[in-house]
Parts: structure tokens; sequence; C-alpha cells
């Protein structure tokens, strides 16, 4: 149990319940003030003391159990500002509830977002899992990376924590068998065969070299793309390997343009794919550039410059364009935070939405119960209708595609899995 200056209680043992606690602070008034409220004041006393006791008496049936919810992305580094797009997703979500109101199990309920940065670092990554279980989280949204959430997932299931990662789509995620892992993006099962399919199909793209980043998720939906490459016929004329810190793709970029490729796919985050769009332009490599979910960002323009008009590239989810509240929803974010989503916003969003659906259905807050309540999400929320498999992957998984125009995200197209 923490009792803090503020005479705030955390009851441990009771789970994140936060109630007012009044001290009982000896006055020490002065002879003269003692003799006027005993003689001045004392008709006042019972209403006083009857006003009081009404007053702790409301406190303590009015005051709310305080419940976090962890959220985990990369807060620092080259990805930072793709994780505060999630948390900030997360943040809407918990104020909206809040403001509300919230009443589980004739409990009123105030959410708390507690936030952490992984760094997409997965020995990062398992340190703050560890702190949101000693948090008394009632269950996570995160992480943002595939290389953090596959780690940190073992933590959880340990506490038996529901986690829900808004934008991790290596399958590995959640075929290791636990029962706390979900996701509400689709896999890189889905999204690696749903590029190739739209490059040979509908770019009628004949070859193409691949460079990964190495990290779980560049390098496993570099695998799935290349597979179905292979497939489609197209000529997978090389696969090389950079890192998720690299600066300076000239070498693999100079070596590709030598194989004169259709086309290059890149499997990495937007940090290091908008830099390796722009060399692949000033080098003069003619290749279109073809990459996944973690370049197609609103941030993308910025860092590719000019050379983003050649990028194709693919969302594990649904176009923002294509959500039913997909316009009311980017206009409430703008608004609140002053900035524009990038991609996973309105899945951390939904994610939160999905935990406190659950909490309802459970009528409880206990994160056991919340777990089992789980694998019967049926939720309607702004990225869709959420429904989940036996492994905590959706049912029904979209791909979208989008190109840039002038800098500007643009729809291609979307495909239903
Ligand atoms: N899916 C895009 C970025 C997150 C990840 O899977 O690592």
């Amino acid at each position: 149990m923490h009792d803090d200056a503020s005479g705030v209680v955390v009851h441990g043992a009771e789970r994140n319940v936060t109630k007012t606690k009044h001290r009982a602070t000896p006055l020490f008034l002065g002879p003269k003030l003692e003799t006027y409220m005993n003689t001045k004041l004392h008709k006042l006393l019972p209403i006083s003391a009857a006003a009081l006791m009404f007053a702790s008496m409301a406190t303590t049936a009015t005051a709310d159990e305080v419940v976090k919810i962890g959220h985990v992305a990369p807060l620092t580094g080259g990805i930072a500002h793709l994780g505060k797009d999630n948390e900030n997703g997360a943040r809407l979500a918990v104020e909206e509830i809040n403001a509300k109101g919230l009443t589980i199990g004739g409990q009123k309920i105030t959410l708390q977002l507690d936030p952490q940065d992984d760094a997409a670092d997965p020995r990062t990554a398992t340190q703050v899992a560890q702190k949101l279980v000693d948090d008394k989280v009632v269950a996570v949204v995160g992480h943002l990376n595939s290389g953090t959430s596959i780690p940190a997932s073992k933590i959880y299931s340990d506490a038996g924590i529901v986690q829900i990662s808004p934008s991790a789509t290596n399958p590995v995620y959640t075929q290791q068998g636990f029962k706390t892992t979900y996701r509400v993006v689709a896999t890189d099962a889905q999204q690696g065969p749903a590029l190739a399919n739209y490059a040979s199909k509908e770019l009628k793209l004949k070859s193409v070299a691949i460079v990964d980043d190495s990290t779980a998720y560049g390098q496993g939906l570099a695998n799935e793309f290349e597979k179905t490459a292979k497939s489609l016929g197209m000529n997978v004329m090389s696969h090389d390997a950079t890192n998720d810190k690299a600066v300076d793709f000239r070498a693999i970029l100079t070596k590709i343009k030598g194989e004169n490729p259709d086309a290059v796919m890149f499997g990495g985050m937007d940090a290091t794919g908008g830099p390796f769009a722009k060399q692949a332009k000033q080098l003069g490599l003619r290749a279109k550039v073809l990459a996944g979910d973690g370049v197609c960002t609103d941030q993308l323009s910025s860092l590719a410059g000019d050379a983003t008009d050649n990028i194709v590239c693919s969302e594990a989810g649904m176009a923002l364009e294509k959500m039913a509240g997909g316009a009311e929803f980017a206009a409430k974010f703008q608004k609140r935070f002053g900035q524009p989503i990038q991609i996973y916003a309105p899945f951390t969003y939904d994610a939160v939405y999905i935990i406190v659906d659950a909490m309802k259905r459970a009528n409880s807050t206990d994160p056991a119960k919340i777990l089992a309540a789980m694998p019967n999400t049926d939720y309607k929320g702004v990225i869709g209708e959420t429904t989940f498999d036996s492994k905590g992957d959706l049912k029904h998984g979209v791909i979208s595609l989008y190109d840039y125009k002038g800098g500007k995200k643009t729809l291609l197209d979307v495909v239903k899995m």
C-alpha cells in the first residue's frame, strides 16, 4: 500500500482502487480563538459536524475506482512519432470514456492510461511489461512493434493480463499458445501476399529486389512477400539485409541498381524506408518502391521527399477513408492533438474500447474476468467490426493499398482476406 503526501491511498490488494482519505490533523488554535470557538460557535458545531459527516459519507459513496490500462510504444528513437500516434489514439478513448462516465458492477470507474516507452527495443519491452504488471494494469494496449510485442507477451501471459497489439503484424505473436495475446490488425501472412499480388497483377511488375531491416517485422514481412512473389512468377533478383538504425543505403542500392529490377521491396519502418526511397531516387533507380504498413504513414512524405510519389505501400487494416466513422475520428484526433493520424491511432482507440467492452460484459474490472470475456468480443468501432479467432487474430483481416500523389497518401485498393 502506498500512502502519498496528498492523502491519496492506493490499495494494492484491492487492485487500483484510489480513494480520498481525510487526515485527522490536530488543530492548535490559540487561547483567544479557542474561547471564541467555545462561546460563539458552539451552537453551530452540531450542524457543522453533521455537515462534515455527511460530506465524508458522500465522498466515500461516490469515490471512483481508478482502473489502469497500460499502453506501450516507442516514444523515443526514430519511430517515436508512430508511438505517440498510437498512444494518442488510446488517450482519446480513455478521455472520452471518462467524460461519458463508466460504471462497472455498480462501481463508478475512472480509467487511467499508464503510458510506457519501450524504445522499439525487445529488452526494454520486457522491462516495461513487468512494470505494467507491477503497476496492476488490468489490460495492455501494445506494443507497437512485433519485435517488442512478442517478447513482452510472455510476461503478460504469466500475469494473466490481456494484451491487444494495435499494430504488430508478425504472425508469431499470436502463435505462441498464449490466451492473453490479441491484435486488431491483419498479419504479415496476409499483408505480404496482398502487396505481392498488387505488384504483380495490378502494377504488372516482373522483377523485384528485396531489402529488410532484420527486425521480426521487416524480415518477416519481406519473407512473406518473397514467397508470394515467387509463386506469382516474379523474378526475385536478390534479398539483402540492413538494420532498423541504418541511415545510408547507398551501397545496397548501388548493387541493386546494377540488377535493374522493376521494383524494390523494403521491409521496415518509415524512419528507414523514407531515406531508403529518397536515396534510391537520388541514385537514379527506376524501380518502384514497395513497402508494408511500417512505411505507409503520414510522416513518409517528409522522410522521403519527392521520392514519396514512387512508393506503393500497404496497411494491415481498413483504410481510414473507408471506415464508417473515419472522417469524424480524424477530425476529433486533429482537434485534440493538433496533428494528423500517422496510421494506427484508430486501432489503439478501438483497442481501449474493446477492453472496456470486455469489462462491461464481464461486469468486472478483474483482469481474469476481462480475459475470460475477450473471446466473445464482437465490437463495432471506428476500425469496423472486431471479432477474434481462437488465437487472438482478427476473424476478418483487411489489407489496404496506397500510393502517394503530391506527397499525399492516396487509397488504391482494399483487399478483404
Ligand atoms: N506492422 C508494422 C509495424 C509494427 C510491427 O509489426 O513491427
